[in-house]
This record gives C-alpha cells, structure tokens and sequence, in this order.
C-alpha cells in the first residue's frame, strides 16, 4: 500500500491559517506568560514620569490603554507635559507637582514641555 499526500492549495491555505490564528494566540497571551523578560514587563507597567534636569525621564514610555500616566516636576522651575496633537496639556506644573493624563485610545502620542520645547518624549499606547 503506497501513502502519498498530494498538498493542494486548499490543503496550504488551511495549514496557513492555523499558522497564523497560533501566531495570534502567542502574541495575545504574551502579557500574562510570566516567561516574559524584565525587560518588557518594566516597558509595558511604567506609567511615572519624572521631569527633572529639563528632561522627561523615561523619554519613551509603553502603556496598556485606559492606564494613567503621571508627571511629576522634581526641578526647581516649571514645565508642561503638552502633546504634539493637542490630546493633552498639563498647563505649567509646579515644583514638586504632578499630572496625570489616562489614555483611552491606542496609538503613539509625542509630547514636549512647552515652556522649554526641546524636552520632548513619546508615550505609546498599547490596544
Ligand atoms: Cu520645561
């Protein structure tokens, strides 16, 4: 008795598709597959900015969408948290002070202080 698999295209497509649902799959579960690295779980739960040193710091902060960010001015003189498009703008913020702005849509927003426009960063947000 002689076996033979003859791979029509029907047969591929499926082989495929299986493929790809997997691949979403993994990709779906990563967050909670406590095999991650420390390094993206730090990127994806930080959510405090420190603006200090005419700096925002961390520059580029990853968040999960309807997480709060906050900035909180460690320097001696004022700063904003003001995004390029206008989503947000904590107006000037004070010594010490904070703001927070949550952030209910995916995507990535850049930002900057007004006050000192070459203080910039990015906040992306994660569907
Ligand atoms: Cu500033």
């Amino acid at each position: 008795m002689l076996h033979f698999t003859v791979w029509q295209p029907r047969t591929r497509a499926m082989i495929l598709a299986v493929s790809i649902s997997a691949a979403v799959l993994l990709v779906g579960c990563s967050s909670d597959d406590s095999s991650n690295t420390v390094a993206e779980v730090a990127q994806v739960d930080t959510n405090e900015i420190v603006i200090d040193d005419f700096r925002f710091t961390p520059a580029t902060t990853t968040v999960k969408v309807g997480v709060a960010v906050t900035w909180t001015n460690q320097q001696g003189v004022a700063h904003t948290t003001t995004a390029s498009d206008g989503t947000w703008d904590s107006g000037s913020i004070g010594t010490d002070a904070s703001f927070s702005n949550t952030f209910d849509e995916a995507g990535e927003f850049s930002y900057f202080c007004a006050i000192h426009p070459s203080m910039t960063g990015t906040i992306t947000v994660e569907g």
